[in-house]
């Protein structure tokens, strides 16, 4: 069922979450017929599709009407790989997005943020110092806000963080600014490979104006027909053009090729992938043209985002670190890495749906710098085998239990920091990585009165 004239071929919007919702709100605006489909009988957001659009039930996943459909707008949480898209695909409906449809309306230049970690942050941060340097900005995508919805609101510039699953269905993202932060393995559940993962990031670059590309990517990423490639890094940068971190005695700087433009111990983010992400944003705001003052002290006052590397506090002396987004071992290990640099001695929580993740990548940065591990949830027992050996490890079932447990325990570790950076997707205990981060503060608060 559908609004719309009988002679009008439908769009079939498949998914009805945040993404959906933003896609029925767009096609109503616009007076356009459209379907929904979900394979959850009674999605949540039922009663707001019926608000927009009264006259669109929402039915499950049928292949005759994604076969018979003018487009298939597939939202991100639905793999391409569904039996009834594959057979739309095959009977040549094209299959489309939300941010496939933004990008081709979006009339302001649009700034494209992937990569496996650090999407939130870059992309906060950088809406922030377009914000600061007065321009009206849209933030939006996979960090929450869909974009379909910051279309008609006046943007001068958008800023969006795009996810894999996002770019899966983007033709030609034709970005002012496009980023790959970092590459490392993640939803291995959805991808056959590694490369087919990182294949879908690589779109963020197509027909973009400007690139910037990481000098330390583990695969070559390809920006044919891009007009401008600016390297940045982890390392100094070699050209005049190019962006990294230069040493220069016991401080460590973000710089343009030979000039230093700001000290990473003047951010209040601390880690080395905090300097890297503040580094990104600067490089974005330069090639922008924001002013310099500005964009330094936007990152100097940029106090981070909750859920990541978030201090909770101090209680029986120890610091609770609350890094619920971290989701995959890529993460986890630049949060240890980061916070090893307190030279206090680091317990680790570990657990959750592991997404098909190796988590032997973690046996070096654990052996190094961790001196306990805490583990729970669904692929604890995956995560045990990977890592078994390198450091003593206590098994839970769940959070609850883990914060108990080391309320007795942290008397036997003075000084030391506990870092909750999960390395897990969160669904097999919690709605999402919030809700998680907020049950680890939650219990930690309760656990220490
Ligand atoms: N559904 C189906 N069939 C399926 C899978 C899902 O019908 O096989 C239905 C569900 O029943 C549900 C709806 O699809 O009703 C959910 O759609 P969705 O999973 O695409 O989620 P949205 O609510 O639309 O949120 C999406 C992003 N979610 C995912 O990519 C999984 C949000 O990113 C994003 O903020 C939002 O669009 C706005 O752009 C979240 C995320 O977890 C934070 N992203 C992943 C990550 O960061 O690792 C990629
Ligand atoms: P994303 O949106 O890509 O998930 P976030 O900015 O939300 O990234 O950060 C999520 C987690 O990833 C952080 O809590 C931290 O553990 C880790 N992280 C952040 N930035 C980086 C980076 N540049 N490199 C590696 N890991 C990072």
């Amino acid at each position: 069922m559908a609004v719309g004239t009988p002679l009008q071929r439908l769009s079939v919007i498949v998914g009805l979450g945040k993404t959906g919702l933003a896609c029925a709100r767009y096609f109503a605006r616009q007076g356009l017929p459209f379907a929904v489909q979900d394979s959850n009988p009674s999605p949540a957001n039922l009663a707001q599709l019926q608000a927009i659009a009264p006259l669109v039930v929402c039915s499950p996943l049928e292949a005759g009407a994604l076969c018979a459909a003018a487009q298939v707008v597939l939202s991100p949480g639905v793999p391409l790989a569904t039996h009834e898209v594959q057979r739309a695909i095959m009977a040549g409906v094209k299959v489309t997005g939300d941010i496939n449809i933004f990008l081709q309306l979006a009339d302001k230049p649009v700034i494209g943020i992937t990569g496996s970690n650090g999407k939130s942050t870059v992309t906060t941060m950088v809406g922030e110092l377009l914000a600061a340097s007065g321009l009206a900005v849209g933030v939006g995508g996979n960090i929450g806000t869909p974009c379909l919805d910051l279309l008609g609101k006046g943007s001068e510039i958008y800023v969006l963080e795009l996810s894999s699953y996002q770019l899966e269905v983007v033709e030609m993202a034709a970005c002012e600014i496009a980023v790959v932060l970092n590459l490392s393995p993640d939803h291995l559940d959805r991808y056959p490979s590694v490369n087919a993962y990182y294949g879908a990031k690589e779109r963020v670059y197509k027909g973009a104006r400007m690139a910037l590309v990481s000098r330390q990517l583990p695969v070559e990423l390809h920006t044919d027909r891009v007009s401008k490639v600016i390297s940045f890094g982890d390392d100094a940068p070699l050209t005049s053009d190019s962006y990294g971190l230069r040493a220069e005695g016991a401080r460590l700087f973000l710089a343009r090729g030979a000039t230093n433009l700001l000290a990473v111990d003047q951010l209040r983010l601390k880690g080395r992938h905090n300097a890297m992400n503040a580094l990104v944003a600067l490089a974005i705001g330069e090639l922008l043209g924001i002013d310099l003052a500005v964009i330094r002290q936007t990152l100097q006052a940029f106090p981070g985002l909750p859920h990541r590397c978030e201090v909770v506090g101090t209680f029986a002396g120890a610091e609770f670190i609350n890094d619920s987004k971290a989701t995959n071992p890529g993460a986890t290990r630049a949060a240890i890495e980061g916070l090893a640099e307190s030279g206090r001695p680091l317990v680790l929580i570990l657990g959750g749906v592991g997404k098909g993740a190796d988590f032997q990548q973690l046996q070096a940065v654990i052996r190094q710098h961790v001196t306990r591990v805490y583990l729970y949830g669904a692929d604890a027992a995956v995560i045990n085998r990977a890592i078994a050996g390198c450091v003593g490890i206590t098994r839970m079932n769940n959070l609850a239990e883990v914060i108990t447990s080391l309320a007795l325990e942290l008397q036997k570790l003075p000084r030391a920091m506990v870092l909750f950076a999960p390395a897990c997707a969160s669904f097999d205990q919690y709605q999402n990585f919030e809700h998680r981060g907020q049950e680890f503060k939650r219990l930690v608060l309760e656990a220490f009165p």
